[in-house]
């Protein structure tokens, strides 16, 4: 992969610019199927922040922001993700005096640290607007950046994120219930003891099933414990452990890599392709999570994925327990090649009772990716009516 195929997506003569007249910041609250427990917290509703951009001609763009209510993943949260939008990034595009583009999005916000969710929203819901305003779908956009003869699949294999039981049956029920849906790849949240316990279950009930855990971040380096606990796991034949430690801690990973046979996958220590590089290139890691969302935008994701796949480092797409709106555009990029593991792209109903969205469905064990024109899937008004907690319009002055 060259840098002259990712700059066709680049601003030359760029197709996807666009004047912008409104956007709306929508605030939702969607109650989850079942309360979703990980290391950091428990959620028993997604709270999420989605823009909605309509252009001086009519077309409308839409994403979803990925920062959850309180900082505990990341820095990043909800409220804050909307103050950045309204008082930096906003202005910020507004007083470039150029036409709004999502390829220009990130050069002109690069002066502001950090915010990479909000940044992600913003770019997302200009793509989406830029692509539908000329017919093309995500899925097609991307694949402009693959090399000559690679070519995205119509379907992506899923996988499903199991959240921390209450207990060890419970668990068992309810990975029980994923594997009959279909679901290809299982994912087990652990922590500290809650980890040898429920693998070894649901090694034993299960069988042969591909069976990866996430501890988002909850183990250390410098407790015995925890490092005895992680290697236990490598008998267990995991396809990985995702996060263990810290997201700052890349030197625990590295000495920690030296302890375990089980492959490490970053997940919140990534938050651009130069992370990546940097983690594969100590050994802190040798798989990758990859969430738009936490590397500044899909843009970014197509980078880290360039590189991905000139060196041979598996990738997977990652989730935050997006409405539709947020999976259909984790959807096209799954789809490209380099995503060679499944990703946490479940159906709708893994999540929500009722989607912002057509649902996705699980068929075989994988979704269809969307076609349509940007994210490839209409808004369902009166599903959106239904969890909106607040709206919010900007302008441009
Ligand atoms: O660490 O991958 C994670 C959800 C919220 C925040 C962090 C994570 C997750 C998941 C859910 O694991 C993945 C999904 O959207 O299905
Ligand atoms: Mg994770």
């Amino acid at each position: 992969m060259s840098a002259s195929t990712l700059e066709r997506l680049d601003l030359a003569e760029d197709p996807l610019a666009l004047t912008p007249s409104r956007i709306d910041l929508v605030e939702v609250g969607l109650p989850l199927v079942r309360p979703f427990r990980t290391s950091f917290g428990t959620s028993t509703t997604r709270a999420a922040l989605l823009l909605r951009v309509e252009t001086a001609d009519g077309v409308v763009g839409w994403s979803e922001c990925a920062a959850d209510p309180e900082p505990l993943y990341s820095e990043e949260y909800l409220a804050g993700a909307e103050h950045v939008l309204l008082e930096h990034l906003l202005p910020r595009l507004a007083a470039s005096g150029r036409r709004w583009s999502a390829g220009g999005v990130a050069d002109l916000l690069a002066p502001i640290a950090g915010h990479r969710m909000a940044k992600a929203a913003l770019e997302t819901a200009l793509l989406d607007a830029g692509l539908r305003a000329i017919g093309r779908s995500f899925v097609d956009h991307f694949a402009q950046t693959l090399p000559a003869g690679a070519t995205p699949q119509a379907r992506v294999p899923a996988g499903v994120s199991v959240g921390i039981a209450d207990s060890l049956d419970a668990l068992l029920a309810e990975v029980a219930e994923y594997v009959d849906r279909g679901y290809v790849r299982i994912k087990l949240k652990i922590e500290p003891g809650w980890d040898v316990d429920p693998v070894r279950e649901v090694r034993r009930s299960f069988g042969d099933i591909a069976l990866q855990v996430d501890a988002n971040a909850a183990y250390r380096i410098d407790v015995a414990e925890h490092v005895a606990a992680l290697v236990a796991l490598d008998e267990f034949d995991l396809l990985l452990v995702e996060q263990p430690l810290a997201a700052e801690d890349l030197a625990g990973h590295v000495a920690l890599a030296r302890h375990l046979a089980t492959p490490i996958c970053l997940d919140e220590s990534v938050r651009s392709v130069r992370d990546a590089r940097g983690a594969v290139e100590l050994g802190a890691c040798h798989i990758v999570n990859v969430k738009p969302a936490r590397v500044g935008g899909y843009l970014e994701a197509l980078h880290l994925h360039a590189w991905a796949l000139g060196s041979g480092v598996p990738l997977w797409c990652g989730g935050m327990l997006e409405t539709g709106i947020g999976r259909a555009a984790n959807l096209a990029l799954a789809a490209l090649p380099g995503f060679t593991l499944p990703g946490d792209v479940s159906a709708s109903d893994r999540y929500y009772a009722r989607d912002l969205t057509t649902p996705f469905e699980l068929n075989g064990g994988a979704i269809a990716v969307p076609t349509g024109a940007g994210i490839g899937v209409a808004v369902d008004d009166d599903a959106l009516a239904a969890v909106t907690r607040r709206r919010h319009t900007w302008t441009p002055s």
